[in-house]
């Protein structure tokens, strides 16, 4: 079945764990990712009765530049050929559906369902990346949406290397409307992490979300630190942390991949959450991180407030970026 635009938002809801999705949200804060990727696919397919191996090759350039990555391309370009040689319909339509479906393909390999918070309780989640990166603002997105779901939530600010993050730490808290364990400057983050695990235990949270540092003195001693925040509270929870999201920034292009293979040399990544869409335009990159990737995006963040975080779906995401004035009725 094909859905409208609107009508797609209206079924993602249905399905969704966290209740905001907002199509018009994920389509805003890509709009400049938009005006990269698609107005140069228009240049180069508008107009066309017949889509020629010259056009392709200009679609071929825009991808290509569009962040999506080289090897990436050439297996969209390549199913391109191949969908158009048995098409009799080769206009520029077609050659859009042709291109959204390859991206929509992409973007769901390695997507897993995996991580159900119902499962377990406490439910413990562990936040990792480089600092900047927007893991204290996905914390405090992740605390609200948990919270209005009903569910118990509890934050430990492990990042005890910079004074400053304690206290933004707290007032993402105070925002969602969640309990906080937090410990000076300069405290030991395994024990922040230990005690706020603990407190879960105690008292019966459904949720746990640790924050840690982005920068410590240097990338060895963060990797150890993260290494010993996962013994110390598997001490308390032998299957914990249930999920460790890698944090990563959506104007950071072809170095995100190199973040990925850092982290995953030292934590079992079990997702990946793409952050600052609305403000890039570089959004082309999510494509070459999953294809490079065998770990899935399961969240992103498209804005600065507390709702703006918004669980991954590909279709919408493809949907999104593809959203214009020529194609708004074609969603495949
Ligand atoms: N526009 C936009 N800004 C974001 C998003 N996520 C985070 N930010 C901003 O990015 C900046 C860094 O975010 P933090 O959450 O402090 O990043 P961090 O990874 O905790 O950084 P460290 O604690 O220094 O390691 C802040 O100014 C956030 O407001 C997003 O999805 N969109
Ligand atoms: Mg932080």
């Amino acid at each position: 079945m094909l859905l409208e635009p609107q009508n797609l938002s209206r079924e993602i809801i249905k399905m969704s764990l966290f209740k905001n999705f907002n199509f018009d949200k994920l389509k805003n804060g890509l709009s400049k990712t938009r005006n990269k990727i698609v107005n140069s696919i228009n240049e180069a397919v508008t107009g066309k009765a017949v889509i020629d191996n010259i056009t392709i090759d200009k679609l071929e350039e825009v991808l290509v530049t569009s962040d999506i990555g080289f090897d990436t391309t050439e297996k969209i370009i390549e199913q391109v050929r191949v969908s158009l040689k048995s098409e009799k319909d080769r206009s520029e339509v077609s050659i859009i559906t042709v291109v959204k479906n390859e991206l929509v393909k992409l973007l769901n390999q390695n997507q897993n369902n995996g991580g159900d918070y119902t499962n377990h309780k406490p439910y413990i989640i562990l936040i990792v990346g480089i600092n900047g990166a927007g893991k204290t603002t996905t914390i405090g997105k992740l605390a609200n949406n948990y919270k209005k779901i009903d569910c118990k939530v509890i934050v430990g600010a492990a990042d005890t290397f910079r004074a400053a993050a304690n206290e933004q730490l707290d007032i993402w808290a105070e925002r969602a409307g969640v309990d906080i364990i937090q410990r000076g400057k300069g405290s030991d983050p395994s024990s922040v992490a230990y005690d706020t695990v603990k407190k879960a235990l105690d008292d019966k949270y459904d949720i746990v979300l640790i924050d840690t540092a982005g920068r410590l003195h240097n990338k060895t001693n963060l990797m150890n630190e993260l290494n010993k925040i996962k013994r110390v509270i598997s001490k308390l929870v032998p299957d914990a942390p249930h999920q460790t999201l890698l944090v990563i920034d959506g104007n950071t292009g072809q170095n995100a991949i190199v973040q990925a293979d850092e982290f995953s040399k030292v934590t079992d990544l079990s997702g990946l959450v793409i952050t600052k869409l609305d403000g890039t335009a570089k959004g082309g990159s999510v494509f070459q991180i999953i294809a490079n990737q065998n770990v899935p995006v399961k969240y992103i963040g498209v804005g600065e407030g507390i709702d703006d975080l918004q669980e991954f779906d590909a279709q919408a995401f493809v949907n999104a970026i593809f959203v214009s004035d020529i194609y708004a009725n074609e969603t495949t």
